[in-house]
């Protein structure tokens, strides 16, 4: 099959997801074109399969803003002609399912049927799309993609509480290839260079927006150092870094907190982290605690959206109310003051991973294209 995907090329969750489907379609056979207006930060597999078109947005005087979902479409238009793309994938509603369906008009104008699937990530139904200026705009594409997936239940049910949805939504959740581990030798850890033997190391991931409470993880870490011996990685970029550093530093710890910017070694900084925080005040699903257990890293969250499906409490870690620091604290110190016991959520934490394994998952957004195509 060819397939378009077009996501957003940042480090972000939804465009990880986009980039790493895309890879494994392309080992699977099939043709994978991205479309978007960088290359996206994990496309770094040559392959025959794997092509990827920049869109450029030409800049005009007269534009205060310039027209991306424009240029998007036209460039859609363009590269299903030459390519005889198949099927579009796009991932993140705003403004992708837009621009797709105006793509989707036009090839219809010149007799090509383009179906396509649109996935929904988080901030695009429960922040962002939920906006009365995007809203309308958001139902719209939805209700007139071919197919739409949810990364959890819990974004399925908030898309139909929030949105006057017509269409099915199917949940496929976010994956992780198992074999990262076996693939990523544990001899390069080098947990040296960051923390000592005697310390713990415990990391947080992000894009560092207000939703990832990036506060909360400076407080639930402060008083974690109070009891044992450890560091935290902060890892990522983002509006919430400069506050976080002078918080870290106002409360005296800012030599046991590490601000590493955003990294293209997350495998090696989870393969030295005992410990992984995400304590956001909304989560559709939460790729970065995936990620992390994947690792054998045990992750303490907040219970807010999709994470209770990703982190089982009391296996892979704990889940706490939104903005209950002692709470995610206490559990913290719990996991990591026994050896033992951390070993246990170790194992745990690689166990519930395992449900979200890459070979299951990728099957089911092929079905999902066959669908696609067969309706059309
Ligand atoms: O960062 C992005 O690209 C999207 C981002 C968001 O803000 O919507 O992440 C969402 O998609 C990820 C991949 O599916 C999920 O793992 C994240 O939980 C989700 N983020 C939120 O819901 C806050």
């Amino acid at each position: 099959m060819k397939i378009g995907i077009v996501c957003y090329p940042t480090f972000g969750g939804s465009g990880v997801v986009a980039t790493e489907l895309g890879l494994a379609l392309s080992r699977r056979g099939h043709e994978v074109h991205f479309i978007t207006y960088s290359q996206p930060v994990r496309l770094d597999q040559l392959s025959s399969n794997v092509r990827f078109h920049e869109v450029h947005v030409p800049e005009y005087p007269l534009f205060h803003y310039q027209p991306y979902e424009l240029a998007l479409s036209s460039k859609l238009v363009n590269m299903v002609k030459l390519h005889g793309i198949d099927v579009l994938h796009v991932h993140y509603a705003i403004p992708h399912a837009y621009a797709g369906y105006m793509a989707k008009k036009m090839l219809a104008e010149e007799g090509i049927e383009l179906p396509m699937v649109t996935t929904l990530h988080g901030t695009d139904i429960t922040l962002v799309g939920n906006h009365p200026f995007y809203k309308p705009a958001v139902t719209f594409s939805i209700n007139n993609s071919d197919v739409v997936t949810s990364v959890s239940e819990s974004l399925r049910t908030d898309t139909f509480n929030s949105f006057k949805i017509r269409k099915e939504i199917e949940v496929i959740p976010n994956f992780i290839d198992l074999t990262k581990c076996e693939r990523f030798s544990f001899t390069d850890c080098q947990r040296t260079m960051m923390a000592g033997e005697d310390e713990k190391i415990i990391t947080h991931i992000s894009n560092f927006r207000k939703v990832k409470r990036i506060d909360d993880v400076i407080k639930i870490f402060f008083e974690i150092q109070k009891k044992i011996k450890a560091k935290l990685m902060m890892v990522g970029e983002g509006p919430e870094k400069e506050m976080a550093e002078n918080m870290a530093i106002e409360l005296g710890i800012g030599d046991k907190v590490l601000f590493v910017g955003q990294s293209h070694e997350i495998d090696k900084i989870l393969c030295f982290s005992d410990l992984f925080l995400l304590p956001s005040k909304t989560e559709s699903f939460g790729l970065a605690a995936l990620e992390a257990m994947v690792h054998s890293v045990p992750v303490i969250s907040s219970n807010t959206g999709g994470l209770s499906e990703v982190n089982i409490e009391g296996v892979s870690g704990y889940l706490s109310d939104v903005g209950d620091i002692e709470d995610m604290a206490k559990n913290a110190l719990y996991i990591l003051s026994d050896e033992k016991r951390l070993k246990e959520f170790k194992r745990g934490a690689v166990r519930t991973a395992a449900k979200f394994d890459i070979n299951k998952i990728v099957p089911m957004y092929e079905a999902i294209y066959e669908k696609a195509l067969k309706e059309k």
